[in-house]
């Protein structure tokens, strides 16, 4: 199936009974979770990638809030990086990711909610022009980062967040962990933010990350991350970027 992702003008590709379907947008850090965790348990799947400025109406009416990524499967749609990524392991139990003790599953879902505050302070600072505001952004970034060394520090284990292995939230965090280096090339500013001095387990949690064929099998260079940010940010944005005609 073509990687181009589908606007207003497509039909859906009709979905094969008893096949896996992923809709998904290249670029997107949401579905970048789903991917990892798909591609970590090899899971056989298709992907449909949407253009998400030009949604298609099929893909309205299959979810409604109009966000990837969405699975499909006979008649079943599940929407939601975690709600995705959590379905697929539990159906797919081989390679668990999830937590098997409540309380480190508990913690777990605490690191995940604090995602969402770093995000909102790390895209306010991608779509900011003010330099003292992208400034005082990126330090409350630091902020953010050191509440994550701080958490891999307190584990018993490393390099992972799950130990010597990845646990789902090392899938959760890696999308926002691997653009993150965009920020400072985007804004020209120095790239203080995974400092091996400052975060020494954060660095060895990207390292170890990069070394494994899952994250490597999707991931892209900053600097094809940064082009498809500017893309955004000037309301243009490439969903098809370095894909051939
Ligand atoms: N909470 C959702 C967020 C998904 C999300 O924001 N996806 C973005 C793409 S990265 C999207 O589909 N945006 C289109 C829109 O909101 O209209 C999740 O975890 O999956």
């Amino acid at each position: 199936m073509s990687q181009r992702a589908l606007g207003q003008d497509s039909t859906c590709p009709p979905p094969k009974p008893g096949v896996l379907r992923l809709y998904s947008m290249r670029f997107c850090p949401f579905a970048h979770r789903t991917r990892l965790v798909l591609s970590h348990k090899n899971i056989p799947h298709e992907v449909v990638n949407i253009n998400l400025q030009n949604k298609p109406q099929w893909f309205l009416d299959l979810n409604p809030l109009g966000q990837v990524p969405v699975l499909q499967i006979d008649d079943k749609i599940i929407a939601d990086s975690t709600a995705t990524s959590e379905w697929l392991d539990d159906v797919y139990p081989e390679k668990r990711l999830q937590p098997a003790d409540p309380y480190r599953r508990a913690l777990d879902r605490v690191l995940l909610e604090y995602i969402s505050k770093m995000n909102t302070t790390y895209y306010g600072a991608i779509f900011s022009t003010e330099a003292e505001d992208i400034k005082e952004k990126m330090t409350e970034i630091e902020k953010h980062l050191k509440f994550y060394e701080d958490k891999l520090s307190a584990r018993e284990e490393g390099p992972y967040f799950g130990g010597s292995q990845p646990t789902m939230f090392d899938f959760y965090f890696w999308p926002t962990y691997e653009r993150y280096p965009v920020l400072s090339k985007l804004k020209k500013l120095p790239a203080a933010n995974f400092d091996s001095h400052k975060f020494p387990k954060l660095a060895s949690y990207g390292k170890a990350m990069l070394e494994r064929p899952e994250v490597k099998a999707l991931a892209f260079a900053s600097d094809t991350h940064a082009v498809f940010f500017n893309g955004y940010i000037t309301g243009e944005p490439d969903f098809d970027l370095c894909l051939e005609q």
